[in-house]
C-alpha cells in the first residue's frame, strides 16, 4: 500500500510521512508503544518476529555505504520507520554516516579495536545516545538483520538504580563536560551540563562513559559520576537482538552500549539499523535547512 501511494520510498521524505500510515498499525501494537512512550517505566520496547524483507537476501555491507538518502527504502526500514513515527519524528546527523536517515551497526575489520558501533573487541561501553548534543533523540531504534555472532547490545536503566544517596548529589549541577563518540565529527559544544536532570524521583539521565577522563569540574563530582557508573554497571543487562527483532530504547532514561563479540566479516556479520527519533524537532530547527528537514547540521 505505501509503495502504491509514495511510489518510490525515500528516508528524507518517508521520515516525515510515516506518521499518516502508522495509525493502520494494529491497535494492540500502539497501545503498547503508547504505553511505553507515556509512561517513561520501561527500559525499553522490544518488538520480534518482524519479517526482514528484501534485506534477508542481502549481504550485509562490507562498510558504511554514502548516499543511501537516495535509494529507495527495503520494506524493514519502512516497518521500522512506522514503529519509530509512533515514538517521535525520525532525524539524522550530518556528522556521522554521511547523513544516512537510516545508520547501519556492523563490523568493520579495521575498526576492531575501536570503541565504536563497528567495532568488536573491546567493549563500547555504556552511553546515552548523542548526549554531546542538546537535540539528543529520546529515543534509539535498533532494526536487527542479523546477529548470527550473538552479539549483546548492553543496557543499564537509570530506574533500576537507587540515586537518593547523597553522593549522587553532585550529578544535578552543571558539572560534566559530555563528549561525542568518536564516530561523530564533531567537538561537541564544550558548554558543562549535568549528568541527571528533570524529576527528582525519576530522573533523566545523559553520560558517555567511553570518554569520562578529565569531564568533570571537580574531583568530588568525578567520585559520584564514577559511582555512578558503577551503579549502572551492577544493574546491566544483554539484550541479544536475533533476525527480526527491533528495540526501541528510551534515550534519556537508558544507557547502552555494546559487549565484546567476534565479528564475522565477509557479508554475513551482524547488522542492525539505527534510527534517532527526536521527541521535539523543532528544538533543531536552527541547524536544519526546513521545516521539514530531517537531517541536523552539527559544526565541526
Ligand atoms: O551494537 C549495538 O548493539 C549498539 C551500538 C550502539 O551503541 C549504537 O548503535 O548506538
Ligand atoms: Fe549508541
Amino acid at each position: 500500500v505505501i509503495r502504491e501511494t509514495e511510489g518510490r520510498v525515500l528516508p528524507e521524505e518517508f521520515a516525515v510521512n510515516a506518521a499518516t500510515y502508522a495509525g493502520e498499525i494494529p491497535r494492540r501494537i500502539r497501545s503498547e508503544v503508547y504505553e511505553f512512550k507515556s509512561m517513561e517505566c520501561y527500559p525499553a520496547i522490544v518488538i520480534s518476529g518482524n519479517p526482514t524483507f528484501e534485506s534477508a537476501g542481502r549481504e550485509t555491507p562490507p562498510a558504511i555505504q554514502e548516499g543511501l538518502n537516495a535509494v529507495d527504502m527495503p520494506g524493514d526500514e519502512i516497518l521500522h520507520m512506522l514503529y519509530a513515527s509512533m515514538l517521535g519524528d525520525v532525524f539524522a546527523w550530518d556528522c556521522t554516516q554521511f547523513s544516512n536517515i537510516v545508520n547501519y551497526i556492523l563490523p568493520i575489520e579495521a575498526d576492531m579495536d575501536r570503541a565504536i558501533s563497528s567495532g568488536s573487541a573491546r567493549v563500547f561501553d555504556l552511553h546515552t545516545e548523542d548526549a554531546f548534543h542538546i537535540d539528543a533523540g529520546s529515543y534509539l531504534g535498533l532494526f536487527c538483520i542479523r546477529n548470527e555472532e550473538r552479539g549483546a547490545t548492553i543496557i543499564s536503566y537509570v530506574g533500576d538504580v537507587d540515586l537518593s544517596d547523597r553522593g549522587f548529589e553532585k550529578l544535578w549541577n552543571d558539572s560534566f563536560l559530555i563528549r561525542p563518540n568518536v564516530a561523530h565529527r564533531t567537538s561537541g559544544s564544550g558548554d558543562y551540563r549535568s549528568i541527571l536532570f528533570g524529576a527528582r524521583e525519576s530522573p533523566y539521565i545523559r553520560a558517555n562513559f567511553n570518554i569520562i577522563d578529565g569531564c568533570a569540574r571537580d574531583t568530588e563530582s568525578m567520585d559520584a559520576l564514577t559511582r555512578l557508573y558503577e551503579r549502572l554497571y551492577d544493574v546491566r543487562q544483554e539484550i541479544v537482538l536475533g533476525s527480526g527483532d527491533v528495540i526501541y530504547l528510551d534515550n534519556f532514561r537508558t544507557l547502552h552500549g555494546r559487549d565484546v563479540y567476534r565479528p564475522i566479516y565477509g557479508g554475513s556479520g551482524r547488522w542492525l539499523k539505527r534510527l534517532y527519533i527526536s521527541g521535539d524537532i523543532r528544538l533543531s530547527r536552527s541547524q536544519r535547512s526546513a521545516a521539514n528537514a530531517r537531517i541536523i547540521h552539527v559544526p565541526e
